[in-house]
């Protein structure tokens, strides 16, 4: 892989995170052989929506099954293959089966529209994609139509479920096991994306080797093992149910992963039930819910030992309410698909485990907290934070402009968020400087938004900013000023008009209020300090 497309770490770093056995030559294609041979009938994952259990042996043979069909089809080492699939068996079946060819996954998620998933593919320069027929009453097919008719190099569309329609089944696709070229540690193992703030998500390119020793780590830390079932919730691509602890940490484990099929708990708690779950991880509107069901759910949910929330800040109060509710005890996770992940612990005292956002998993992660000015703060203070360490990147993929904004020269990632050091070494998560909203665990960058409503003919400038929800913690509002002369819309011809461009939904604005002017700063600039706070006070509800 070139320089230019995947920064890597320099070469003492490296080394120093070798001989500190952080990197220890593992690659997940193998991680998986290893489990395999050492128990090949223990249950990998469950899949309830469509009564299916795979066991380890049967994963593994799988994966080798599809990369030799795939290959077949001409995909090779180091191609890109864009993955939206819901919470199915097959996500693990596919994945695992690009890792053994070392072509890269690119983790799109379900609710992603055409103008995401056709961005992936172009930018990646994709030669197939892997959808699911209809999921969650969408038809994925009919993206795939439309994918395809604008961008020619994607040679392949496979998809899973039982009508493929005009594309070729997944089922079709696998053949013989042929002998396949182990990729190395270092090399990319996927492309990871990024919530974001600029006009275009960026992409998170991951080695085995770093990958792996977060998914490791984070295992001591939730003292995951092979007696852990782990209930995937959220979205199996994100890089929170992927690998803290999540899918990845209980197969490495050797443990049971559980693909919930829709994260409400009416759903989730039989499972429970059913499967004796002993972990899971949720963001914060979803931890709410559950808390409040929890009481009179009438399922047993004694197996449940830790729930982990993050994705977003968990308020203090919500937090104390986890471990009498549920009766398990609560790990906050502050995270990034670029890298640092911090958790409380289990033995954390209760305070600490409800008023921070956890400590690196790391001895090698530098966390720095700093002013506008790089300078570092005093323990205690509340500023930037900047992090360096052994499954942090050094840069974004093929991104080198923006590199240069988002980490420092001596390579430290400018994560955005504004945060406090505890005496105890802990985070505390105080808010962000980064132009992003998070809309319950969504990230949304202002400026792509805000981009796409600057298409509708009658705008003549949008601000899109967070205002305060008392159940997603933030939702969006767009702040639109329409061209002199323009005839007057309702907020819901922007949504939809949003909506038809092909975004994903949850990037559709929640309230869209029309303004004569924006608020400037001193020196003429537009303040969207003044348009949040001006979205504090003014928050009545609208179609
Ligand atoms: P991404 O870079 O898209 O993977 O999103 C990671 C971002 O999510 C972090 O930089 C934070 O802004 C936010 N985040 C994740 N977990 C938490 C948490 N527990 N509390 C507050 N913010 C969080
Ligand atoms: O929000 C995130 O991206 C996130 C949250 C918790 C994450 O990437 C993670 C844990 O690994």
């Amino acid at each position: 892989m070139s320089g230019s497309q995947a920064p890597v770490w320099p070469a003492a770093f490296a080394e120093r995170y070798r001989s500190a056995g952080h990197w220890r030559g593992e690659t997940f294609g193998r991680m998986l052989r290893d489990r395999a041979t050492a128990h090949p009938g223990r249950t990998a994952i469950v899949d309830p929506a469509s009564d299916r259990r795979w066991s380890y042996g049967e994963l593994d043979d799988r994966a080798d099954r599809l990369a030799a069909g795939l290959v077949a089809r001409g995909i090779a080492k180091g191609d890109r293959v864009v993955v939206q699939l819901p919470n199915i068996a097959e996500f693990f079946e596919v994945v695992f089966a690009l890792f053994r060819i070392g072509a890269l996954p690119v983790f799109a998620l379900p609710a992603h529209r055409e103008t995401e998933i056709r961005y992936f593919c172009e930018f990646t320069e994709a030669t197939a994609y892997v959808i699911a027929g209809e999921h969650g009453g969408y038809d994925y097919r009919e993206l795939a139509t439309a994918v395809r008719a604008k961008v020619p190099g994607l040679r392949h569309v496979f998809v899973a479920g039982p009508d493929a329609g005009e594309f070729e089944p997944l089922d079709a696709v696998p053949a013989e096991p042929v002998e396949l070229a182990e990729p190395a540690p270092d090399d990319l193992a996927f492309l990871q994306l990024s919530g974001g703030s600029t006009g275009v998500p960026k992409l998170i390119p991951r080695t085995h080797d770093d990958y792996l020793y977060s998914v490791r780590g984070s295992n001591e830390i939730c003292a995951v093992d092979e007696h852990s079932v782990y209930l995937c919730v959220l979205p199996a691509a994100h890089n929170f149910p992927l690998s803290s602890p999540g899918t990845l940490g209980a197969l490495y484990a050797g443990g049971t992963v559980v693909l919930c099929p829709q994260p409400g708990p009416e759903v989730a708690f039989p499972l429970i039930e059913r499967e004796r779950v002993t972990l899971t991880g949720l963001v914060p509107p979803l931890a709410l819910l559950w808390t409040e069901a929890a009481a009179d759910s009438g399922h047993d949910l004694s197996s449940l030992q830790v729930l982990l929330v993050g994705g977003a800040k968990f308020s203090e109060q919500a937090a104390r309410r986890v471990r009498p509710a549920l009766g398990c005890t609560l790990q906050q996770v502050f995270g990034m698909a670029e890298g640092l992940v911090n958790y409380t612990r289990l033995d954390d005292p209760e305070e600490v485990i409800v008023t921070t956002q956890g400590r690196p998993i790391s001895p090698d992660d530098e966390i720095r907290v700093v002013d506008d000015e790089d300078e570092d703060l005093p323990v205690g203070a509340t500023g930037h934070l900047l992090t360096r360490g052994p499954y942090t990147i050094r840069g974004y993929w093929n991104a080198p402009e923006h590199n240069a904004r988002s980490f420092t020269a001596d390579g430290f990632y400018r994560t955005g968020d504004i945060v406090r050091l505890t005496p105890t070494g802990h985070l505390v998560v105080e808010g962000r400087a980064k132009d992003q909203i998070n809309r319950g665990g969504e990230k949304i960058a202002a400026e792509e938004v805000e981009n796409h409503i600057l298409a509708h003919p009658s705008v003549h400038d949008a601000n899109v900013v967070g205002e305060p929800d008392p159940y997603l913690g933030e939702r969006t509002c767009a702040y639109v000023i329409l061209r002199t002369g323009a005839e007057r819309l309702k907020p819901v011809a922007i949504k939809r008009f949003v909506r038809e461009r092909g975004l994903a939904g949850y990037k559709v604005p929640d309230r869209v209020e029309f303004v004569e002017s924006f608020p400037q700063t001193g020196v003429g600039k537009i303040s969207k300090k003044h348009l949040r706070s001006a979205a504090a006070h003014t928050v009545p509800t609208q179609p």
